[in-house]
């Protein structure tokens, strides 16, 4: 349905709000049933600034790509530090065999066009990237979830720091998204583990590279020495152990998905 008039914010917030409410209930199969219902609850949450509280206003972002690129952004809601859980669980070690120690271990960052450009980082870069912290709920496909507090360096100043993300490695400029690869692939180092993930959520300025859980260095099982948070995706997404990075347009193969899962994974 396309209205007749320029949509004020507030009708963009609307809209952004139900088609995400829909696409989430699509996700379990649920579509048609509830999500008007649904729309209506987080429409009735507390408002800051005339603005619907998971969709907080971008401005607080310093990230420029991610600040340029979403206009409004939802939030995964966050939580305090005590409310986290103490004993994190652990799931999932595909990739995670062997223990691994960082002499042996680098980042290594691809980007898919005719002169493939290869940036090789180590941890000291990674954390000289200014610092964010997220504490959120945690969710996992098979149905159970955690707070959970984590920290590391946003992928979007990764972007920006080392001008990747776009098709001819320049920088991206205020309008020019079109330039953006429309993928970023990430795998272990053994390719064990592998996930892909669409590039409006890898800008979201809650997806992180993290090397602390609950402020101290990742453990083995955690995904030591970097793994990826990413608050607006189920847990499969979250890989622990990154090696390689692409960005690319075609899409990169997924674990989950091949097994049958929603490629998008998001909640
Ligand atoms: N390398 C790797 N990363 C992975 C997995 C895995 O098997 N291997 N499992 C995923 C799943 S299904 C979940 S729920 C989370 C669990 O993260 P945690 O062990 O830190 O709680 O890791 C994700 N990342
Ligand atoms: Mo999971």
């Amino acid at each position: 349905m396309k209205p007749s008039h320029p949509l004020t914010p507030e009708e963009e917030i609307n809209i952004e709000i139900r088609r995400k409410t829909i696409k989430a209930f699509a996700l379990f199969g649920l579509a048609g049933f509830v999500p008007f219902g649904v729309w209506k609850y987080i429409k009735n949450q507390p408002k800051t600034d005339g603005v619907e509280n998971p969709l907080r206003n971008i401005l607080e972002i310093n990230c420029k790509l991610s600040k340029s690129y979403f206009s409004q952004v939802r939030l995964a809601p966050t939580f305090n530090k005590s409310e986290a859980a103490k004993k994190p669980k652990v799931n999932g070690r595909e990739g995670l065999k062997k223990p691994i120690d960082l002499t042996e271990w680098s980042l290594k960052i691809t980007s898919d066009y005719k002169e493939k450009k290869i940036v090789s980082l180590n941890i000291d870069q990674i954390k000289s990237l200014p610092k964010h912290e997220v504490i959120f709920e945690f969710k996992c496909i098979e149905g159970w979830s955690q707070v959970m507090h984590w920290g590391g360096a946003r992928l979007c100043d990764l972007m920006e720091t080392y001008k990747l993300g776009t098709r001819d490695g320049s920088i991206l400029n205020n309008s020019d998204f079109k330039n953006l690869f429309k993928y970023v692939g990430m795998e272990t180092p053994d390719k064990e583990y592998f996930v892909g993930i669409d590039m409006e959520s890898a800008l979201h300025p809650q997806t992180l590279l993290c090397y602390e859980l609950n402020g101290k260095p990742l453990s083995q099982d955690h995904g030591f020495p970097l793994r990826l948070i990413i608050p607006v995706k189920y847990g499969v997404k979250n890989i622990k152990r990154i090696g390689n990075i692409i960005f690319t347009d075609n899409r990169p193969a997924d674990y989950w998905a091949e097994l049958g899962y929603d490629y998008f994974g998001g909640l």
